[in-house]
């Protein structure tokens, strides 16, 4: 697939890589070395300040389909106003607030309004049951809470784990009787607008956002980033999403993960770029009639989606007209080289795919607008990026296509600067002076790199990263679990789902009911996403001697590949 890089605002690749700096994205962006670099202000005010406060930033989409549209100016004044709202109840800079929300236009502003507080956002999935709300938010002392009324029910029943949250504020609120307690109901809309807001001095080292994810051990870990990742966010959505002035620009991620933060509120705003958000979730023709009405030009996805979209097969993209597109990105999981060949066909362009973590706050490696694609490979490194692929001794392998550990030398602008709370993590992240991606790759001889898979035992389900442990825990609190283990097991289109393996307290029995229970049990705890679909019963886990479940043979019987015996694993 060749094609060429002229009119692309990245250009040349090998030329960015030669000349790029930090400097230069700084002085692209206005940023003056020791000056404020605010993201809320960079987002809406500085845009503003270029004369495109008219300009819309924000199509909106319900899920009843009512169509609302947001200026620039609209955004600077509605994240002004939660700042100042927030700032009134108390909250201070450095301070956690989490939000809580669906997709609605409250999510942005109020995401805007903490960082131009100073204070640190904590965006959780609205699809996140109250125990996996309750074990993030306790984690961090969240201090306040912005929510809907639907949402505000699943709080509630996490709350009395939750001494820190002094504030729960719910928008888009119809009836005020049904709040309970302290919830204050709050309209950005109604509520008299904030022209001047004192926006935090922050500057590239403050705290700005906090992303939870799933590591290998223990519960989800609060990844911090920090202010100055607006610059990796930048230059990235420009060089690899390509954004021009008349761009519509469409990122299907939720901002409850990082790619709907980095790529749907940062990068495309620090640009002044106009963006879609549908609430709605995944409905082919829901998202076909919105790139024709929009005239989406540029569509970042995921590799689960695309799959389902290549289900939904051919006949239906032709009753749509799609002929806004013009380049098209894709995260979260290994893109397999049919679904870029399909969207060729279909669609008349490849999806690029684009490979980076919720701790690098960035895209890493990708493949660039211009540049051949490589069906089923990730692409080149970013220009400023070291990347590599290292042996068990954490050196670099030279050698072409031999896979290792895939790594990356610090640092970088968009780096996360700590697991909230958990230093001994956060370094065990860095070898040799690399960090430590967690994933395994080769590169090929012209430097292209593919990826091998996982080196650790998280799950990565339809782009989600779930935790066994988070998962294994919870079904730990199901009154007929003794036992319990998590695995990814494949699927055609999420890529892996969750299956657990049980062992049951004497007194039950494996039945298709207690299956069920178990099941909606984890759903409701803590997503549909990390609710195992299959369980499978055995009489006790494979374990080592000091009790570690060994997922490892769990993995191989479920894969049908040899496991050895079974009965000496304990010794290990
Ligand atoms: C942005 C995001 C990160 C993990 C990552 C890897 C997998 C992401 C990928 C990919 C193959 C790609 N991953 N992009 N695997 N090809 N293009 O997804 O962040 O939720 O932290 O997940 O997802 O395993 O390490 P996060």
């Amino acid at each position: 697939m060749n094609s060429t890089n002229e009119g692309t605002n990245i250009g040349p690749y090998e030329e960015r890589v030669k000349d790029f700096s930090w400097d230069a994205v700084s002085r692209e962006l206005g940023h003056e070395d020791g000056a404020p670099l605010n993201i809320g202000w960079y987002c809406t005010d500085r845009i503003c300040k270029q004369g495109l406060g008219g300009k819309t930033a924000l199509i909106w989409e319900s899920t009843q389909g009512e169509e609302r549209k947001y200026t620039f100016d609209q955004m600077r004044l509605y994240s002004n106003a939660y700042a100042k709202l927030l700032q009134e109840l108390g909250v201070k800079d450095g301070e956690r607030v989490a939000i809580y929300l669906d997709r609605v236009p409250s999510l942005y502003f109020s995401l805007l309004g903490i960082l131009k507080l100073g204070a640190i956002a904590v965006p959780m999935f609205s699809a996140f049951g109250e125990e996996a709300l309750q074990v993030r938010l306790a984690n961090c002392d969240a201090v306040a809470c912005i929510t809907s009324p639907r949402l505000a029910r699943k709080l509630r029943k996490a709350r009395p784990g939750l001494p820190a949250l002094k504030r729960v504020i719910v928008v888009d609120v119809d009836d005020e009787s049904k709040l309970k307690g302290d919830e204050m109901a709050y309209s950005v809309e109604d509520a008299p607008p904030v022209d001047d807001f004192p926006v935090f001095p922050a500057t590239e080292e403050t705290p700005s956002l906090l992303h939870y994810t799933s590591g290998t051990t223990g519960q989800p870990k609060g990844a911090l980033h920090v202010h100055g990742s607006i610059l990796s966010q930048y230059i990235t959505t420009k060089w690899v999403m390509d954004l021009k002035p008349d761009d519509v620009y469409w990122c299907t991620a939720d901002p409850g993960w990082v790619t709907g933060i980095s790529y749907g509120v940062i990068g495309p705003w620090s640009l002044g770029a106009t963006q879609l958000v549908l609430e709605v979730g995944f409905i082919p023709a829901r998202w076909y009639s919105a790139i024709e009405k929009h005239r989406v030009s540029v569509w970042y996805s995921a590799p689960t989606a695309i799959r389902l979209l290549m289900r939904e097969g051919e006949e239906i993209v032709k009753q749509y007209d799609l002929s806004s597109l013009r380049h098209l990105c894709s995260v979260g999981e290994p893109l397999n080289p049919e679904a870029v060949i399909w969207s060729e066909k279909v669609y008349g362009l490849p999806f690029h795919d684009t490979w980076w973590q919720t701790e690098t706050g960035a895209i890493m490696i990708t493949n660039y607008p211009g540049m051949e694609v490589r069906p089923g490979s990730m692409g080149k490194p970013f220009p400023g990026t070291a990347a590599a692929v290292l042996d068990d001794r954490f050196e670099p392998i030279t050698e072409p296509n031999k896979p290792g550990k895939l790594a990356l030398k610090p640092p970088w602008a968009s780096m996360f600067r700590e697991y909230w709370g958990n230093r001994t993590i956060y370094e065990s992240k860095f070898k040799n002076g690399w960090y430590i991606t967690g994933d395994r790759a080769r590169i090929d001889e012209d430097g292209y790199y593919w990826f091998e898979g996982r080196d650790d035992d998280v799950i990565n389900t339809g782009g989600h990263l779930v935790a066994p442990f988070e998962v294994e825990s919870a079904l730990l609190e199901h009154e007929a679990v003794a036992e319990s283990a998590a695995i990814g097991t494949p699927d055609k289109v999420n890529m892996e789902v969750v299956k657990a393996y049980v062992a049951l307290k004497s007194g039950f029995e494996p039945t298709k009911d207690l299956e069920l229970s178990i099941m909606n049990f984890v759903r409701k705890r803590l997503s549909p996403l990390a609710m195992p679909q299959y369980i499978e019963f055995m009489d006790k886990l494979p374990k080592t001697r000091s009790g570690k479940i060994m997922r490892r043979v769990l993995r191989a019987m479920d894969r049908g590949e040899p496991i050895g015996d079974i009965s000496t694993l304990e010794d290990e």
